[in-house]
């Protein structure tokens, strides 16, 4: 189908476009919503998805797919993919569907940092068909060989693929052959809005200032501090608000960015990548350096337990981090029919968005206004407008000495040595 394009207003810089085609499709309607499992990557086991086989409503479902949708319908080729994802980044009903259209069951684990992945990948024989390492560590582990490329000719729904994003992506992975976005978002500042304000004051939650300023991120040192337990996320954010490169290079640059870390270490209770989702929601902790999505997620589950809890997400008025997150098929994947099936499969207008609705990180795919929620669609925390935009940076994979450098630092810090 011809995929014209129209600007929707707010998106008036070039990266955001809509396409009319949206309009045509159809949203598919989850017949039930639960909860993943919360899995965290010293949990991890396989998870067998195989749901309830519903052999009556398949034809159903097929027929129904190829005429909605105008994407292709995989053969029913049975078999297993193992899917090593990102904790918190799936819908687990767009799994369970999968399976229905494909016969395809899916062992699913998590992890939640891209050092546990990488460690997996070069290490060999993970046994994982499906990986979504972010940008920079998809860089340099295409150069150390670990991926298969991507067979086109197995994947239709590449067609839906964004092209600012698709080219974004090939600043890490040229020609685009070894993986597709899956998802995409930033790193930024989640708070209790009642919590922070009580300790803060009214103030705005919009600068740098509350995490670097150690005297700011000691008030809210007593109602709980998370930040991420990466070093390529913080380390960043902290060049960042020095006025420094955050892809630099100089080992003195670091040093420096650690030396601030430092100060403010004492105010911090944990640094952990996936457990503030759970203790932000229920009021556990109130502040947060973490990721968009996953602050986003904390937000609704707060508000479905109606537990008095508002959360806000915020990115930092000097910048932040914008990630992409891919899918890559290891080199010695054992199933590639199935790991070409599933990528494609996530790649499909209305499951993207699905995903997207669920997870409140924009996808890889040309906004879909039909589909995406209008809410989401237009929270420029998830789809940036130009002047948000202006402010993203994007970060480039280290060479093995300044990443060994970043990684001692965050030990010392982590450790507060
Ligand atoms: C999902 C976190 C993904 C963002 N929980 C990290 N790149």
């Amino acid at each position: 189908m011809a995929a014209a394009t129209a600007v929707l207003p707010r998106f008036n810089n070039a990266l955001f476009h809509v396409p009319v085609w949206a309009a045509h499709a159809i949203p598919i309607r989850s017949t039930h919503r639960r909860r993943p499992p919360r899995r965290h990557a010293s949990q991890n086991g396989p998870i067998n998805r195989m749901p309830a086989r519903l052999p009556g409503l398949l034809p159903l479902v097929v027929l129904v797919a190829s005429v909605c949708c105008g994407t292709s319908v995989p053969a029913q080729q049975g078999g297993t993919v193992n899917f090593y994802n990102w904790s918190d980044y799936i819908d687990p009903t767009v799994l369970e569907t999968f399976t229905r259209e494909t016969g395809i069951k899916v062992r699913y684990d998590t992890f939640d940092s891209n050092d546990t992945l990488e460690t997996k990948l070069l290490a060999g024989k993970s046994g994982y068909d499906v990986v979504v390492p972010t940008g920079y560590f998809l860089e340099r582990q295409i150069k150390a060989g670990v991926f298969r490329p991507l067979d086109k000719t197995k994947l239709p729904n590449l067609a839906n693929q964004w092209p600012e994003i698709t080219k974004r992506l090939a600043t890490y992975d040229p020609d685009n052959r070894y993986a597709a976005n899956y998802m995409w978002g930033t790193t930024g500042i989640g708070y209790n809005v009642g919590k922070a304000r009580a300790a803060l004051g009214d103030v705005q939650i919009d600068s740098w200032d509350i995490v670097f300023k150690p005297e700011n991120l000691a008030r809210l040192k007593d109602c709980g501090v998370h930040m991420l337990d990466s070093a390529d996320d913080i380390m960043p954010a902290a060049l960042r608000y020095l006025g420094l490169d955050p892809n630099t290079t100089d080992a003195s640059d670091y040093e420096k960015a650690a030396a601030l870390l430092q100060k403010i270490r004492p105010s911090v209770r944990k640094f952990h990548s996936s457990e503030y989702l759970n203790v932000l929601a229920t009021g556990e902790i109130c502040f947060v350096v973490g990721w968009s999505g996953d602050i986003k997620q904390s937000q609704k589950r707060a508000a479905e337990a109606k537990n008095g809890v508002e959360i806000g997400y915020s990115i930092p008025k000097e910048g932040a981090q914008m990630f992409f997150d891919n899918l890559a098929i290891p080199k010695d994947a054992p199933n590639v029919a199935q790991a070409h099936a599933l990528i494609d499969f996530l790649l499909k207008s209305e499951i993207a968005a699905k995903s997207t609705n669920y997870l409140g990180y924009a996808n890889g795919n040309t906004p879909n206004a039909q589909l995406i929620k209008s809410e989401i669609l237009n929270d420029t925390t998830v789809y940036p407008d130009a002047s948000t935009m202006s402010r993203l940076y994007t970060i480039s994979a280290k060479d093995q000495k300044t990443q060994r450098l970043m990684n001692r630092l965050w030990t010392r810090i982590k450790t507060g040595r």
